[in-house]
């Protein structure tokens, strides 16, 4: 990528941009919340759309020359709506954690109670860290998953629904290997009487191709970010019903943002339309089973995953029985050094702190993208336990540094 036009103007920019195009060609993104998006999908968010203010919604806009966002934007509906069977989306929320702001506003009061999974657990930010406008506004208690099997407790799940009796209950995780039971949410949200928000923000292409269970139809909003597994243009989506369309729209706008980005609706739309291609159904297969190969190697060289599996498409490692004197720091760091790059990560009963955890966790969206298939997803795990077993052994960091940069070589991302 050359980046031609940014350089006559800022070199500097240029400069960085071309390193980070070279640096993800060159090292193998594991953050399980990354992928790699088209060349189509890049010029979309690189349009003249970026130049529009678009405030409202298609056919009810608050300025002038709004006909061709408003064109994209139907465009994107209309594609989510035959992608994941919802009766009304809203393509504007600039990320996923605004998409959950959105639902929030539309019902919710402040004061109002979230019950949620723990961030430690698996959970997110936005579904009511303290640290976050979701924890700071609202009165919330977390659900947790069962230490013994990593999967969420959802009979314990239900107590606490009975127990804190909830206005909204959250489901959908970012470090969660597992299928979530949607239905099993639902009865717990039904128990008291909630709301149900699923937000599937890591799973959404897994559910838009059917590998996982949608809950679509169950919850009574649904959340999601656009360039994870479904690899569209950088946002977030909301997805809900006839009944509570006018509330999620008016809480987006003017509730929660102004001028939507039109250039990310435009990548939303193209990435949108890839995912309604055929081919993307084998896509999304093919990650879990290379999470599952993945995760397989990695159980094999000795480390353990919350949950002993996946069924999605990330694992998440507890290193503290196997490798007490190793955080989730230092192996990201050393993985860093070799060309892996995933994050450190809280675990269920976490000991350590968030910004020096206990575990890492790593995703295989983006690498099945660039034609990573199981077995170099098995080899990838060997190389991943290799350095986490030697973090400073100079020999091992040198040779997986060179497989790596075989496997990089051999799966290039854009042509
Ligand atoms: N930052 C994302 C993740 O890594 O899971 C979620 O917002």
């Amino acid at each position: 990528m050359d980046h031609d036009h940014v350089r006559a103007v800022d070199p500097a920019v240029a400069d960085a941009l071309s390193a980070e195009a070279s640096r993800q060609q060159n090292t193998l993104a594991m953050i399980a919340s990354e992928n790699h998006a088209s060349e189509a999908v890049l010029e979309a968010q690189g349009s003249a759309l970026t130049n529009k203010y678009a405030e409202g919604y298609p056919g009810e806009r608050y300025y002038a020359g709004c006909e061709f966002a408003d064109e994209v934007e139907r465009l994107a509906i209309s594609r989510a709506k035959e992608l994941w069977g919802a009766e009304h989306v809203n393509v504007q929320p600039h990320s996923g954690t605004q998409a959950n702001m959105g639902v929030y506003l539309a019902i919710l009061d402040p004061g109002d109670r979230i019950l949620s999974l723990d961030l430690t657990h698996g959970g997110h930010l936005s579904h009511g860290h303290p640290a976050n406008f979701a924890g700071k506004l609202y009165d919330v208690e977390h659900y947790e998953v069962d230490p013994e099997t990593g999967y969420v407790d959802y009979e314990g799940l239900r107590e606490t629904a009975e127990a804190f009796d909830p206005d909204i209950v959250v489901s959908g995780y970012s470090a969660y290997p597992r299928v979530v039971d949607f239905e099993r949410i639902q009865e717990a949200a039904d128990v008291a009487d909630a709301y149900h928000l699923a937000d599937i923000a890591h799973i959404t292409g897994l559910v838009a191709a059917g590998v996982h269970p949608s809950p679509v139809g169950i919850a009574d909003f649904v959340t999601g970010s656009t360039h994870k597994t479904i690899r569209a243009g950088r946002g977030g989506i909301i997805m809900t019903d006839d009944e509570h369309a006018d509330a999620i729209d008016a809480a987006i706008f003017p509730g929660a943002q102004g001028g939507p980005l039109m250039h990310n609706v435009a990548g939303k739309a193209v990435g949108f339309a890839e995912a309604l291609e055929p081919e993307f159904e084998a896509y999304a297969s093919r990650i879990v089973e290379n999470a599952r190969a993945l995760g397989d190697a990695l159980e094999a060289e000795g480390l353990s995953l919350v949950s002993e599996g996946t069924d999605t498409h990330l694992v998440l490692c507890d290193l503290r029985e196997s490798h007490p004197e190793t955080t989730g720091g230092d192996a990201e760091s050393a993985l860093q050094d070799v060309g892996i790059v995933l994050n450190k990560n809280t675990v269920p009963g976490e000991t350590r702190s968030p910004f020096n955890p206990s575990g890492i966790r790593a995703g295989t969206a983006a690498l099945t993208t660039r034609g990573f298939e199981a077995e170099a997803c098995r080899e990838v795990g060997e190389l991943i336990a290799h350095v986490v077993n030697d973090p400073d052994d100079a020999d091992v960091r040198g040779e997986v540094a060179e497989e790596v940069d075989r496997l990089c070589a051999a799966h290039p991302i854009y042509e």
